[in-house]
């Protein structure tokens, strides 16, 4: 192992002396790499050819003078000493940012989307994170900010936030997606984040909330906690007491760092598999009571209304769903021959059992691979690979979970809940490859 690395280092290291002369003749080797010989060897087992990479590579269209065998200036000086006190991506990343919606039906009433088609693995990076809000983002002083627990309590208690990261705390990859991702409402999205861009994944660390009930004392006769944020919409949603002593977790951190202030700094309730809304942002009270508080939140909203007028009440977990990422709505395909499908899945029930694939519009289905971890209420990587050759097709993914539930087709799903329904659209999503190779939403 040692001796491979070595050797590895070494013959790069020979390649950077070689590029260190910028004037010299090119010797063999550097013309051989100039070509991308061993590159291409790589490549053309995947269908690859040189002249295809010329075609999609970074280099259609830039500035070629800095490319092999040249020396690119920024090798012939020294960069920035240390970049800045907190990161930023590269400048040239301009397409992986948050789409922005300000405003839905009142201003401050607003969200924005990942960037589905940009990124990849499960972790969505802090910055990049979904958001919705109903009365936009309050800076809360973490000094000025208290949870209190009443109700059916022995003894009532308020927190401040460092007593509460004195409890014992745990840390779990989980995802959060709001019900609304997307809603049955046409018009659909033309990008993965447009059509599914309201999923996030991330490592959250907080305290189990059963400890900090133990700490109150819940009277047995208690079957659900009433959870409200302190933003201006004091967002308030009902949760049942099986849950909050099963997996709910009083949050403080997200991917390492603490809460950024649209997440919910410095305190938020996660409820792993739960739709969004119960995840109370800017956390400041919990009531421990009997019934549920049929709150706005869980009434005139987030509810699933049925074709009769009745609603399907608290239908809080979030189905088993998938979505081919890459490639996806607005993206092209500009060779022909064997490519490779990415995508993500979760399930609000625990693992993903498999995700199948299929070319030809869910006619037939093949096994994707799973990338591992493939984590409890997770995203999980998927890819598979497919092939083209400029005739049209239909890419789809269908997730399963490990309670052997089916992602539906939308057909599927408006059977079972009608016409009128609003939340909770996790049906499998088409995308269509034309004869150009350009990729649009399949569904029309
Ligand atoms: N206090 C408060 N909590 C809230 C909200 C809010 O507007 N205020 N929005 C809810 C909704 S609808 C969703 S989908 C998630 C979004 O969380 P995020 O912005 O961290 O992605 O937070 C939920 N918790
Ligand atoms: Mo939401």
């Amino acid at each position: 192992m040692t001796e491979h690395r070595d050797s590895a280092v070494r013959s790069a290291s020979t390649q950077l002396s070689e590029q260190g002369a910028p004037d010299a003749p090119v010797p063999e080797r550097r013309r051989f790499l100039a070509k991308g010989g061993a590159l291409a060897g790589a490549l053309a087992t995947f269908g690859l050819s040189e002249h295809s990479l010329a075609q999609s590579g970074t280099a259609a269209g830039a500035e070629t003078a800095n490319l092999p065998p040249n020396v690119p200036p920024w090798t012939k000086q020294l960069g920035e000493p240390t970049a800045s006190p907190y990161g930023k991506p590269s400048k040239f990343e301009t397409r992986a940012v948050r789409n922005l919606y300000p405003g839905l039906t009142e201003p401050m009433s607003a969200y924005s989307t990942t960037p589905l088609q940009e990124l990849d693995g499960i972790i969505t990076p802090n910055g990049l994170f979904y958001e919705r809000h109903h009365a936009g983002v309050p800076q809360v002083d973490p000094a000025q900010h208290r949870l209190m627990i009443h109700g059916l309590v022995q003894k009532p208690l308020v927190f401040t936030v460092d007593e509460l990261r004195q409890f014992p705390s745990e840390s779990h990859i989980y995802f959060m997606e709001c019900s609304g991702n997307p809603s049955f409402l046409p018009p659909w999205g033309k990008t993965a984040a447009e059509v599914a861009g309201l999923v996030s994944c991330a490592e959250w660390t907080g305290v189990p909330l059963k400890i900090v009930l133990q700490e109150v004392g819940v009277d047995p006769a208690a079957e659900w906690i009433i959870a409200e944020g302190a933003d201006g919409a004091a967002m308030t949603r009902s949760i049942p007491m099986s849950k909050c002593m099963d997996d709910v977790l009083l949050v403080y951190s997200q991917n390492g760092e603490r809460l950024r202030p649209e997440q919910g700094y410095p305190l938020r309730l996660f409820v792993p598999g739960y739709e969004g809304n119960t995840h109370i942002k800017w956390l400041r009270r919990l009531h421990v009571v009997k019934q549920a508080g049929y709150t706005r939140e869980e009434t005139a909203k987030y509810t699933d209304l049925m074709d009769d007028g009745r609603a399907r009440k608290f239908s809080f977990i979030m189905e088993c769903k998938s979505i081919i990422t890459h490639p996806s709505g607005t993206h092209k395909l500009t060779r022909k021959g064997k490519h490779e499908m990415r995508g993500i899945a979760w399930s609000g029930r625990g693992r993903i059992a498999h995700v199948d694939v299929s070319v030809d519009g869910g006619n037939t289905w093949t096994e994707a691979q799973l990338q591992q971890p493939v984590l409890n209420k997770a995203l999980t990587a998927f890819r598979a690979p497919f092939e083209w050759n400029g005739e049209e097709l239909t890419l789809m993914s269908r997730a399963v979970d490990e309670t052997g539930y089916v992602q539906p087709t939308l057909e599927q799903l408006t059977a079972v809940r009608g016409q009128v329904s609003f939340y909770h659209n996790n049906s499998i999503q088409p995308w269509k490859v034309d004869a150009n190779g350009e990729v649009t939403n399949g569904r029309a």
